[in-house]
C-alpha cells in the first residue's frame, strides 16, 4: 500500500525528502503546512504572543514538526512554542527548534550516496558514508542542550539586532555519533594544524552571501565529547535539524553544531570566514557585556553556554490560588559544568529556597527542579529562579547587553496573580 502519511516519518524510507511534502509550495506561499491548510486558508492559523513588544507570531507546521513558530520561512527558522517545555527533559524531535541562515537547503538526501568529507592537512583524506560512520567506528551516546546564541534576544533592552526569539531556540536531546577525533586521528592531521572548518550542504542563494562554515580550535576539535552525530532521542536526525549528520558540539552555542554536515577540513589557519568574523562574536571581555547601546572594541568568537534556568508550568498571567500550596517546577544548565543547585523565590528576589533537582541526565542535559509554595495573599507575585553550577557560578540579576544579543541569562521573572 502506498503511505500517505510523512515520508520523512519513515526510518527505513531509502530517500529523504523535503519537497514531497508541498514545503516548497507552502513556504512560497508564507503560510503554514500539514495540518489543515483548508483552515489555514480560511484564516484560523494559530498564533501566539511571544511576551514583548511586537511579539505577535504565527504558528506552522513544517515536515516531522508539531505547530511551530515561525520567526523566519525562507530560510527556515522555527522557534519552539515555551508550554512544550514543560514536564520533560528531552525535547521530543518533532518539538526542536529550528534555525538556518541560507535558504538554499537541500530538498533531497540520497543516505546510501551521501558521504562525509575529511581534507585539508592531514596525511590520509577521507571519504566516509553513513555505512561506514555507523560500522567502522565506535559509537557514543550523550544527553545535551542544543541552544542557538540568540535565544531569548526579543527581551533584550535595548533591543537588539536580529532574529527576535523568546525563549524557545534550544532543546535538549540524547545524541549518538561517532567521536571526532576518532575520525580526525584517522585521517592523521598533520604539524602545524591549528583549527577545524565544518561546512554543510546548505548554500547561500546571492553571490554576496558567504557559505555557513565554522570552524573549532584543533584541540577542541579533538575534545572526546565533540561528536559527528547521527541520531537524535533513538531516530535519524529530522531533516530540518541537520539529516543525516551535524558536528555535536556539547556546552556550546547551536552555531557549531553545523548541519548537512559534508565536509571537514583541517588547516594550518584561524579561519576567518564571515560566520566566524564579524559574525557570532561576542565582547572579549570578564562580562561578556558592553554598556548598552555601545559596541565593543575587541571581540572573540561565541564560544560556551551561560547558566540559565527556567520556570515552565507558569507564565505571566498565571492565576494561582491563595493560602494554598502551588506546585512550580521548571528546568536549568549551564555549559557542562552541572547543576548543583536551583533556587526559587516568589518575592521577587528577596528570599530565596533551594528547589528539589530531578533526575541527572549529565552535565550536558536540563536539569529538572521543582518545588512548592503558598501565595500568603491575594495579588501579583513575582516569580524567580535562579540556578548554581558546580563552580559557583550563578545568574545575575540584571541583564548583561552586547550588541549581538546573545547569551541572555538573567534571573528571569514570572509575574502570576494570585486569587
Ligand atoms: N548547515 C548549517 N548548519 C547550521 C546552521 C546553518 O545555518 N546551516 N545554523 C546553526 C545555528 S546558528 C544553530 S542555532 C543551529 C540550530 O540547530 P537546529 O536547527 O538543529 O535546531 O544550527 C547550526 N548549524
Ligand atoms: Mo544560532
Amino acid at each position: 500500500m502506498h503511505k500517505a502519511s510523512n515520508p520523512l516519518n519513515a526510518p527505513h524510507n531509502p530517500r529523504r525528502h523535503l519537497l514531497r511534502n508541498g514545503f516548497g509550495i507552502g513556504i512560497g506561499l508564507g503560510l503554514g503546512l500539514g495540518l489543515n491548510s483548508k483552515s489555514l486558508l480560511a484564516g484560523t492559523t494559530q498564533r501566539t504572543h511571544l511576551p514583548f513588544a511586537y511579539g505577535e507570531r504565527e504558528l506552522a507546521r513544517f515536515p516531522e514538526k508539531k505547530p511551530m513558530i515561525v520567526l523566519t520561512s525562507r530560510p527556515v527558522q522555527l522557534e519552539t512554542p515555551f508550554e512544550y517545555f514543560d514536564n520533560k527533559l528531552i525535547t521530543p524531535n518533532d518539538e526542536f527548534f529550528v534555525r538556518y541562515h541560507l535558504a538554499n537547503i537541500p530538498s533531497t538526501i540520497d543516505p546510501n550516496r551521501f558521504t562525509l568529507k575529511i581534507g585539508g592537512n592531514v596525511a590520509k583524506p577521507l571519504e566516509l558514508t553513513l555505512k561506514d560512520l555507523k560500522t567502522k567506528f565506535t559509537a557514543q551516546k550523550l544527553v545535551a542542550v542544543n541552544q542557538c546564541s540568540g535565544n531569548s534576544r526579543g527581551f533584550f533592552e535595548p533591543r537588539a539586532t536580529g532574529g527576535q526569539l523568546g525563549n524557545g531556540a534550544m532543546g535538549n536531546a540524547q545524541w549518538v555519533g561517532v567521536p571526532l577525533k576518532d575520525i580526525l586521528k584517522l585521517a592523521n592531521p598533520g604539524q602545524g594544524a591549528r583549527q577545524v572548518s565544518f561546512n554543510g550542504l546548505d548554500t547561500p542563494v546571492l553571490q554576496s552571501e558567504a557559505d555557513f562554515i565554522k570552524a573549532l580550535n584543533i584541540d577542541h576539535a579533538l575534545d572526546s565529547n565533540v561528536m559527528v552525530a547521527y541520531e537524535m532521542n533513538g531516530s535519524d536526525l529530522p531533516f530540518l535539524n541537520g539529516y543525516p549528520l551535524k558536528l555535536f558540539v556539547p556546552g556550546y552555542y547551536g552555531t557549531y553544531w553545523v548541519k548537512h554536515l559534508s565536509e571537514i577540513n583541517v588547516i594550518d589557519t584561524e579561519y576567518n570566514g564571515f560566520w566566524m568574523n564579524p559574525a557570532y562574536r561576542i565582547p572579549d571581555n570578564d562580562c561578556k557585556c558592553v554598556e548598552p547601546g555601545t559596541a565593543p572594541t575587541k571581540t572573540v568568537p561565541i564560544n560556551k553556554f551561560t547558566i540559565r534556568s527556567f520556570i515552565t508550568n507558569l507564565k505571566n498571567a498565571s492565576t494561582i490560588i491563595a493560602n494554598q500550596g502551588t506546585a512550580v517546577r521548571g528546568i536549568a544548565f549551564d555549559s557542562g559544568l552541572g547543576i548543583s543547585k536551583v533556587l526559587f523565590s516568589s518575592d521577587d528576589g528577596q528570599t530565596w529556597k533551594e528547589t528539589q533537582l530531578g533526575t541527572d541526565l549529565g552535565k550536558f542535559s536540563f536539569r529538572g527542579w521543582h518545588t512548592e509554595f503558598t501565595a500568603q495573599s491575594k495579588g501579583e507575585l513575582k516569580l524567580r529562579v535562579k540556578a548554581i553550577n558546580r563552580a559557583g557560578e550563578e545568574q545575575p540579576m540584571t541583564a548583561k547587553w552586547m550588541p549581538a544579543g546573545y547569551m541572555r541569562n538573567v534571573v528571569e521573572t514570572v509575574t502570576v496573580t494570585s486569587v
